[in-house]
């Protein structure tokens, strides 16, 4: 609930803990209303410390005894938890408490989800379970014993005794609080092994819920796989022998890294060919990945403190993107992390929520886990590595892991492995770390006597509490092209310091074609002003397959924005150039598909925006409906074609090149339901034996109108699956022409299905109504109004979930002064609550800005 005052933490603040703690062991009585949890913990003055204060955190905790080396202490309550007198020796606490699992419908500390207990615990969900010293920089090793009478008890580290009634568990490596786990319960596994290249055997094991043990099989390939990829790429092991993973139906996010016992969102492992996409495989198997990783970067070398969240975050999200581009397919997972920042990043970085990657102050840290510490900071090390080379980004990993094992750390202690490699002074490239906002690129280009030079202007936005922005390293990888489409000068990377510098290229025998920020090479904006046919020739020609990529896809910008404002036509040249790629039967399917996709109704509202314009979200959507339609009699005679070369006989596989494949034929089919009236799409969904073609179907026969009756049959032949009924929910609300997206997520709000306890359920509602862009913004204000109910209702309930779901209403600057005060009533509203919690308090003061 709401402090008096909200208090605001400060990097600066930072002081290490009084105490260091030598061993922890827990003991749990499981019961659903009143869970005894016994303490011993064995501290020992910290000598590095100055201030010797004894406090613990705990929240919601009944005590029921407290003492110290045996005799009885006394308690002082202070704000967030307890102080007392100890000895200025070595002592040893030892605390009883009771909590209630079954009441925690935050989600955070100890929970219940159908009858299992579980346990999510970062950030600062440990002091929900006992009194600690719950903060990352305190590493301890803990023996954990679970008694209840339910079948499967576990917790972190390698197994112990295991009795009638009880568990033991012990985990050798210190570890923060934050990476505790508990999970009780009735559950199967999904058993397997692996052994380590130096010849340990590891155990591991996929626990569910009876009846989804075949959902198993695919998570547990992708697990052996990360296993083996962190072994090959960066030498790293793992160290306990047993891994377990345990899927939960009610969580906050994707899942969570505890130490030998990863939590999981059931949606982000259950996997079987029949309910699940290719993109639900797909990303499965990268969040697998990421938490496996997460036990060297993250576990083994951990944060100091929170403000540091990008140092594990940024790193594994880095990690884990090589491993999909290693695994699958290298420029399609670039274009797929590239629509992704500018569509959840971008958005946060240029407006009332920027904050730099690494914060300098919070309330609710829960309310940092953001798009900007993780995929911005992934890009900041996608950077660095650019700049060093492979070789020295190598290095210095090596360096990290060998310096800082069993270390909670800073970016300071990042930074310095690689000027110590390197001998590179990165003062100023640190400033990707300090400065928030997305810098702007301005290119101009010129031509004389065979040099051609390229000049680049940086400049960045002011951002909240950062009115004035210095210049950043920015590396732009530059290949340029000759006149008929050969590579002259292949890439290379210009590294950019000052705010406006200039490049040279000699000896050109005539004006090359520019292809610029190469892959991605830096999260700016690029500004240039090139011209549509220029574009049209990178389309055709780049060498560089994600420049190809931006070259379609910043035509599509460019011919949507004209078309949305100046009601002009859809841009010949784009039609022809995404005619030739997709007849390109030598182009990877999967990156045709991307060819084909469209710029967001959201991101072309942002780039409106950036140009000063402000966006109407109907004529942006009737933009979007019109380019989709000339494509679709543009490509008439080819889509069938492709869609017929696209099917796939033989057993499912959601590989790289099968998913591809049925990407690419899903594309087909959409454009073609806008020639056929849905008949294709029919039929597809009347023989379809996997879900991603089950629900590109029927989104196709929905956002045409039609589909009543595959809906229908749709929920009575999955009402059982949790996972797909929220595909259920979701798709209508995605699909709703824009006057009947709020009407259709009130309705669905209303089904007895609707469980909007369950953060995947609620999220399938409200994040699809947010993403629904022309829906939501409604000129009525109905989805504002919509959207903030619920969000006033689940506010008690469930603070996390509530305050990330506050961030559709980020952007509410970029649109005109009617919507922005339907907004405004909507927010002040929120804000207004009684009780309201501290996450979305932070959030909507933030929102609503000065
Ligand atoms: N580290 C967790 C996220 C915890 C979020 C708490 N609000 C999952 C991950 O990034 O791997
Ligand atoms: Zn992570």
């Amino acid at each position: 609930m709401r402090d008096a005052a909200p208090k605001t933490i400060y990097l600066k603040d930072y002081t290490p803990f009084g105490y260091m703690i030598d061993a922890v062991e827990l003991t749990f009585r499981l019961d659903p209303t009143a869970t005894r949890v016994l303490s011993r913990i064995a501290f020992r003055p910290n000598p590095d410390a100055s201030d010797n204060r004894f406090f613990l955190y705990g929240e919601n905790l009944k005590l029921i005894s407290a003492t110290i080396d045996g005799n009885p202490v006394d308690l002082r309550a202070v704000d967030d938890g307890i102080e007392a007198d100890v000895p200025d020796a070595p002592f040893v606490w030892e605390a009883e408490v009771e909590i209630n699992p079954q009441a925690n419908t935050a989600l955070e500390g100890l929970y219940m989800s159908n009858g299992m207990y579980c346990t999510q615990c970062e950030p600062e969900g440990f002091r929900k379970i006992t009194y600690y010293p719950d903060r990352p920089d305190v590493m301890a090793t803990f023996d954990v014993r679970i008694e209840s009478d339910l079948p499967v008890m576990l917790s972190n580290g390698n197994p112990g005794t295991v009795g009638e009634g009880f568990a033991e568990w012990s985990d050798p490596w210190p570890k923060p609080a934050y990476l505790f786990a508990l999970v009780a319960g009735d559950l199967v596994a999904h058993p397997d092994q692996f052994t380590t290249s130096s010849g340990t055997d590891v155990s591991l094991n996929i626990w569910v819920r009876p009846g989804d043990e075949n959902k198993c099989a695919f998570g547990m390939e992708a697990l052996k796989k990360s296993m083996s990829w962190d072994e090959e790429v960066y030498g790293r092991e793992y160290d306990l022998n047993t891994f377990n993973i345990v899927a939960v139906d009610d969580f906050n996010m994707g899942a969570m890294e505890n130490k030998g016992l990863n939590i999981f969102n059931s949606s982000a492992v259950l996997a079987s060919p029949e309910t699940s996409t290719d993109v639900n495989f797909q990303r499965i198997e990268a969040i697998i990945a990421h938490e496996y990783f997460h036990n060297w970067t993250g576990n083994r070398i951990t944060c100091r403190d929170w403000f540091q969240l990008c140092l594990k975050e940024g790193l594994t999200v880095f990690r884990d993107a090589q491993f999909t581009s290693d695994v699958r397919s290298e420029p399609v997972k670039r274009i797929q992390d590239v629509i992704d920042l500018r569509g959840r990043q971008f958005p946060e970085d240029n407006g009332p929520l920027s904050h730099p990657v690494r914060p300098e102050s919070f309330q609710e840290i829960n309310n940092f886990y953001t798009a900007t510490v993780y995929e911005k900071g992934a890009e900041v090390i996608g950077m660095l590595k650019r700049l060093v080379g492979d070789a020295a980004y190598a290095e210095a990993l090596e360096l990290y892991f060998a310096r800082h094992d069993g270390q909670a750390c800073t970016i300071e202690d990042w930074l310095a492995v690689f000027q110590d490699v390197t001998g590179r002074d990165l003062t100023q490239f640190k400033r990707w770390y300090s400065q928030s906002g997305t810098p702007r690129l301005a290119v101009e280009e010129s031509f004389a006597d065979g040099t051609y030079t390229l000049t680049f202007t940086q400049s960045t936005p002011s951002t909240p509490g950062q009115p004035d922005k210095a210049p950043q390293v920015i590396p732009v990888a530059v290949g340029l092209l000759g006149q008929n489409g050969d590579e002259v000068v292949p890439t290379q990377v210009l590294e950019m310091t000052e705010a406006t510098q200039s490049f040279t290229f000699e000896n050109l025998p005539s004006k090359p074609v520019a292809s610029i920020l190469r892959g991605f090479s830096a999260p700016v904006i690029l500004e240039r002003s090139t011209q549509a046919a220029e574009r049209a020739f990178l389309l055709a020609h780049d060498t560089d397959p994600f420049n190809r990529w931006e070259a379609g896809r910043s035509l599509a910008s460019e011919t949507l924005i004209a078309m949305a404002t100046e009601d002009a036509a859809p841009d010949a040249a784009y039609l022809d150039g995404i005619l030739a790629v997709l007849r390109d039967d030598g182009l990877d399917p999967a990156y045709r598909a991307l060819m084909l996709g469209l710029p967001g109704q959201s991101e072309l509202a942002g780039a409106l925006h950036e140009r000063g314009i402000t966006p109407d979200p109907m004529a942006i959507w009737q933009a979007i409906e019109t380019m989709k339609q000339a494509m679709a009699q543009t490509a008439q005679d080819t889509l069938p074609r492709i869609y017929a070369d696209m099917q796939i006989d033989g057993e499912y596989r959601p590989d790289a090149e099968q998913s591809g494949k049925r990407a690419l034929s899903g594309g087909a089919l959409a454009l073609m339901s806008r020639q056929d009236g849905g008949a294709q799409a029919a039929a597809q969904y009347g023989q379809a034996d996997n879900m991603t073609q089950q629900l590109s179907a029927l989104a196709c026969l929905l956002s045409a109108g039609k589909g009543a009756d595959q809906l229908a049959a749709f929920y009575d032949q999955w009402q059982d699956d949790r996972l797909v009924i929220d595909k259920w929910f979701m798709l209508q609300i995605t699909q709703a022409s824009p006057d009947a997206a709020v009407e259709t997520a009130r309705r669905l709000t209303e089904h007895a299905d609707f469980n909007w306890k369950n953060p995947n359920r609620f999220r399938a509602v409200f994040g699809a109504l947010s993403m629904n862009h022309a829906g939501f913004h409604n000129a009525d204000g109905s989805g504002y109004a919509l959207l903030a109910d619920w969000l006033i209702k689940l506010n008690p309930v469930n603070p996390q979930t509530t305050a990330r779901m506050c961030s559709a209403f980020q952007t509410w600057r970029r649109y005109d002064a009617d919507r922005q005060a339907l907004i405004k009533v909507q927010l002040d509203r929120i804000a207004d609550t009684p009780d309201l919690s501290r996450d979305v308090a932070e959030m909507i003061t933030r929102i609503r800005g000065a």
